[in-house]
């Protein structure tokens, strides 16, 4: 407006139109009225809008979902939003102060940035309306791992001394059972997946889409954590040269992540050795095409070779499983910890999302979703197989937050709530148990897998109101004597793969279809989450058993075996070690002997394949910026 009226030759407009003064001040009374209501609209549109992107500076304007709208910051308030998404606009921020798009642009376009190149996400600084920083090019993104060994506050192996002698010599004996383990896989079934100790060869299966030496993968942190040095360095070596990630063939999304990703990043964590966490962030890229569905809710199925996911052919109607697809967020979360690429969390903050905001019938979460709908399919609700670590990954989502997650508490605390409500129930003996529920119909029945879930709450009750904290570790108990009821009724003092409360049977198998053992961890699970926080000896006692009855009915000339009957002392083997025996069961029983500072559970969230994973504790938030 000034500008015209300066310009030679051309006379201000007003005048130009032959206005009087006080009509001249009248129309630049309007004028000026209408430019302020034209800008001011501009804050108000979406963030995506281009209006906006186009006259404001870039930093408001960039509308990313992670960054918060308001307070900035320095003010929020200590539990205000998920750990996750905090850690993610750190690193967003830190990319956007060297002038660098955010990494997930790059991946969300389809190609994902490649680690330690300048290009990884990396631009030119200057783009953002900060005061002009030198030019500077992009470091790649790294991950120090002194920083975060420092953040630990127990040493990892414990300070040792001042135990038991018992103690000592009951822990040494599981780690024999360790090394006997091994070395027969070692000997007959080296690079296979499992060792089948009765015709001593090895087994391969279909879970994991041609990926070989599952035992190794799984056995490594348990063999480092028991100090079996030599076996640690045969696995070491098996990894760096023969574990082979270009593979075709079907493999579950869950089993994969669960046991190779999980053993993989726990024994980068426990070692600092790169290779583990190469192949962990190779084959967690492999992974990602799986969640290419409608809701982002990944199938159950993937080709590692393709990229080509399909759900179970048992699951109704192409859907997924929830505890398939609710037990990837730990180790996901460590993926982007480690390569600086959010595209991980972001595809298991989605199905979060998707779970928020669908209805759960009475407040319970069923076990078969449609990945295309994102509608349940099924109405069949169990804390056993098929829903499980789905409850288990929210409560240590938290944990390993340091507790700052708390979207992932809630969500916990709500189903937690809605389970006891309608599953949890009283037998007239007596016993706590969780039953099943389909469709509103209950099923008195307990899963082995449900077992693992007195550790679960025991682990859940410190967060508790706390009127309600003294609840949860009584039902803890209560739920974890039960199994261990299980398994003494049995004749092999082992327990059943489902036993039931019915017709006047208790915690018993009464189908000839449940009464194997196939060397499963969560009974004695639960005994280390409630020997850690109650010391009450009975729980190292209960594990004991344990100890002696897989020596007697599980222990063959080569290796271990499960076994077809747990009610007979003559037992059928069903030829086949598996790898979570090692991943697991002898891990939780080993620790069950040793002192609390061990893998502590202030340090450590173990995954649902007992790979321990690192607390993210507040300190460590250095160590994932770009250098
Ligand atoms: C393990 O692979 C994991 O614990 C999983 O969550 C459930 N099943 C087995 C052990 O029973």
């Amino acid at each position: 407006m000034l500008l015209l009226r300066k310009l030679p030759g051309m006379p201000g407009w007003p005048a130009a139109l032959g206005l009087r003064l006080p009509q001249k001040f009248l129309f630049l009374l309007f004028l000026s009225g209408l430019l302020t209501l034209c800008f001011g609209a501009l804050f108000l549109l979406p963030d995506s809008s281009r209006f906006k992107r186009l006259f404001l500076p870039r930093r408001a304007a960039a509308g990313d979902p992670d960054l918060p709208r308001s307070p900035p910051a320095a003010a929020e308030p200590r539990h205000a939003s998920p750990a996750a998404p905090r850690r993610l606009r750190d690193k967003l921020r830190a990319a956007a102060r060297l002038g660098a798009p955010p990494a997930h642009t790059a991946a969300s376009a389809g190609g994902s940035p490649q680690r330690g190149q300048p290009g990884a996400g990396g631009a030119e600084a200057g783009t953002d309306s900060a005061p002009a920083a030198p030019r500077q090019t992009r470091a790649p993104f790294g991950f120090d791992y002194e920083t975060f060994r420092r953040s630990l506050r127990h040493p990892v192996l414990g300070r040792g001394g001042g135990e038991e002698p018992e103690t000592r010599a009951r822990r040494l004996k599981i780690r024999e059972m360790m090394k006997f383990a091994w070395d027969n896989y070692r000997r007959y079934a080296f690079g296979k997946n499992e060792l089948r100790p009765l015709t001593k060869n090895g087994h391969i299966g279909n879970m994991f889409g041609g990926l070989r030496g599952a035992t190794i993968v799984d056995a490594l942190d348990t063999l480092y954590i028991m100090e079996l040095g030599e076996e640690f360095q045969e696995a070491k070596s098996w990894v760096e040269k023969s574990l082979d990630l270009n593979v075709n063939g079907e493999a579950s999304l869950f089993e994969v992540n669960i046991r190779y990703v999980g053993g993989l990043l726990t024994t980068y964590y426990l070692t600092g050795e790169e290779v583990f966490k190469s192949k962990a962030l190779e084959l967690g890229e492999k992974l990602l095409p799986a969640f290419n569905t409608p809701t982002g809710i990944p199938r159950g199925v993937i080709n590692l070779g393709s990229g080509m996911s399909w759900s179970w052919g048992w699951a109704s109607a192409g859907s997924s499983i929830l505890a398939e697809f609710g037990t990837l967020h730990l180790e996901f979360l460590h993926l982007t910890e480690l390569s600086g690429n959010p595209v991980f969390t972001e595809k298991v903050m989605n199905i979060r999302k998707v779970l928020n905001r669908i209805e759960k019938p009475q407040g319970l979460y069923p076990n078969f979703l449609s990945p295309v709908t994102g509608n349940w399919v099924q109405h069949h609700v169990s804390i056993g197989g098929l829903g499980d670590s789905f409850y288990e990954y929210l409560i240590k989502s938290w944990l390993m937050s340091d507790k700052r997650d708390t979207e992932a508490k809630k969500m916990y605390n709500d189903a937690l709530e809605a389970i006891e409500k309608h599953l949890v129930k009283k037998s007239a003996g007596g016993l706590t148990y969780i039953a099943e529920w389909r469709g509103g119909i209950l099923d008195h029945k307990m899963g082995h897998l449900a077992c693992f879930s007195g550790g679960m709450i025991a682990l859940g009750a410190e967060q508790a109101a706390e009127e309600k904290k003294q609840h949860y570790m009584d039902l803890a108990a209560e739920i974890t004597h039960t199994c261990h009821e299980s398994y003494a009724r049995s004749d092999t003092k082992l327990g059943p793969e489902a036993f039931r409360f019915d017709s006047g049977m208790e915690a018993v198998a009464t189908r000839l279809s449940e009464r194997y053992y196939i060397l499963r961890p969560e009974v004695v699970e639960s005994y280390l989450y409630m020997w850690r926080l109650t010391h009450d000896p009975k729980y190292r006692q209960w594990g004991w058993e344990v100890v002696k009855a897989l020596e007697k009915y599980c222990r063959v000339e080569a290796g271990f075996s499960g076994i077809r009957d747990v009610y007979t002392t003559t037992p059928s083997h069903d030829n086949m070690q598996q790898s979570f025996f090692l991943a697991e069961t002898l891990k939780y029983l080993y620790l069950l002997f040793c002192d609390d500072d061990v893998l502590s559970l202030e340090d450590w969230v173990f995954n649902t394949e007992a790979h321990p994973l690192p607390v993210n504790h507040t300190n460590l938030k250095a160590k994932a910026s770009v250098q």
